[in-house]
């Protein structure tokens, strides 16, 4: 990150502006976070990079936030409302959502035209992308090593003919051009998808520079699988902010419903035509969706993916807030033995 960097450079935008007024901007400065580790956080500022240590008056923050620091004590008196946020349960059993990034314009979703190309995936990618508000850019990196490029690319636009799809070298320069007008001065895109896509070489490309680590993809190893470890927020020289990420093993949707609408649109459009309006797109008479897959204008992977993702970010959310509701009743339930025992409220 260069030492000088306006606000605006770093993605500040009305939006945020209109947050402050001008009484707090006398005792405040905005700060972007620009590293999120388990105990500290980098921000950035028009002051510089700073590192501060999580604490338990620390909000709960991620990459891209955008955060109010007082000049007094250098403390985060507050988080800015998110214009945009990319969030999903996080990797395990336990049922906790996690923030991946914030304040984002464009998600590029990352993925290699070898062995990672995967259409489900994509969809899945999609979903969260398009939940979060902010544009999906597919970059399928590695078409040197690619010889039916061509095709796969035109699988993945017939998922939308809308939908922006871009082929790069990620190691070339002159190829990652092709992704420029999605990196302009003041906007912030995040590069999200599989360990080994090529995240980091496309963020080194675009950035002019060796800044971040990449290599071949591993087996499962006691390293464990991904090069890069952490979230990172980078400049483009004279250009946009990007926010490179470790590559995600299972990335499960939690709480995305419009996310997964926005991505199915032609499914859904297609079951406002079914006979009954509580179609289950099963066996029912009348069903469009059917008709369409018998037609074959609709394919049955893309069907069944939607199915899956539409339950999975359903039963994801409900086990989320379960455990939310839970984790509040035990805090009840300790403040009153603690009333109980010391005779009075606390
Ligand atoms: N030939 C070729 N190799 C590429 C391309 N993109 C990435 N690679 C190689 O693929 C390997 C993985 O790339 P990385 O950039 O480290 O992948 P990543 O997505 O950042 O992986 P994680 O950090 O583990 O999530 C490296 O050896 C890169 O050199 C490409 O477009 N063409
Ligand atoms: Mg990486
Ligand atoms: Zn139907």
């Amino acid at each position: 990150m260069p030492d000088t960097i306006s606000l605006t450079e770093m993605g500040w935008q009305p939006f945020f502006q209109q947050q402050i007024s001008l009484d707090e901007l006398d005792s405040a400065t905005p700060a972007r976070v620009v590293e999120h580790h388990k105990s500290k956080i980098e921000i950035y500022s028009e002051q510089g990079r700073q590192t501060l240590p999580i604490t338990s008056s620390t909000p709960a923050l991620t990459v891209g936030d955008w955060v109010l620091q007082k000049r007094e004590d250098g403390r985060i008196s507050r988080v800015l409302e998110r214009q945009s946020c990319f969030r999903r349960k996080a990797a395990g059993r336990q049922a906790i959502e996690q923030l991946l990034a914030a304040n984002v314009d464009t998600a590029f979703i990352v993925c290699s035209l070898n062995d990672d190309f995967n259409l489900n995936r994509i969809e899945r990618y999609l979903s969260v992308v398009n939940d979060a508000g902010a544009e999906p850019v597919v970059v399928l990196t590695k078409m040197d090593l690619c010889a039916q490029a061509d095709e796969l690319r035109e699988q993945v636009q017939q998922l939308d003919s809308q939908l922006c799809v871009e082929m790069v070298n990620g190691k070339d320069s002159d190829s990652t051009k092709a992704l420029l007008p999605w990196c302009r001065s003041g906007q912030t895109v995040v590069a999200l998808g599989s360990s080994g896509a090529g995240k980091s070489t496309l963020t080194n490309s675009l950035v002019g520079e060796q800044i971040q680590a990449t290599a071949e993809i591993r087996e499962d190893d006691e390293k464990g699988r991904h090069t890069t470890t952490h979230r990172s927020l980078l400049s483009i020289p004279g250009g946009a902010m990007i926010i490179d990420t470790p590559g995600m093993r299972e990335l499960q949707l939690a709480d995305c419903e419009a996310g997964v609408s926005t991505t199915f649109a032609d499914i859904e459009e297609l079951a406002i035509q079914c006979r009954f309006s509580d179609c289950q797109h099963q066996s029912e008479p009348g069903c469009a969706v059917q008709a369409a897959l018998r037609a074959e204008e609709l394919d049955q992977r893309r069907f069944d993916n939607y199915g899956k993702l539409l339950r999975e970010q359903e039963l994801n959310a409900a086990s989320i807030a379960e455990r939310r509701a839970a984790g509040k009743n035990l805090g009840k339930l300790y403040k009153s033995a603690k009333e109980a025992k010391y005779g009075k409220k606390v």
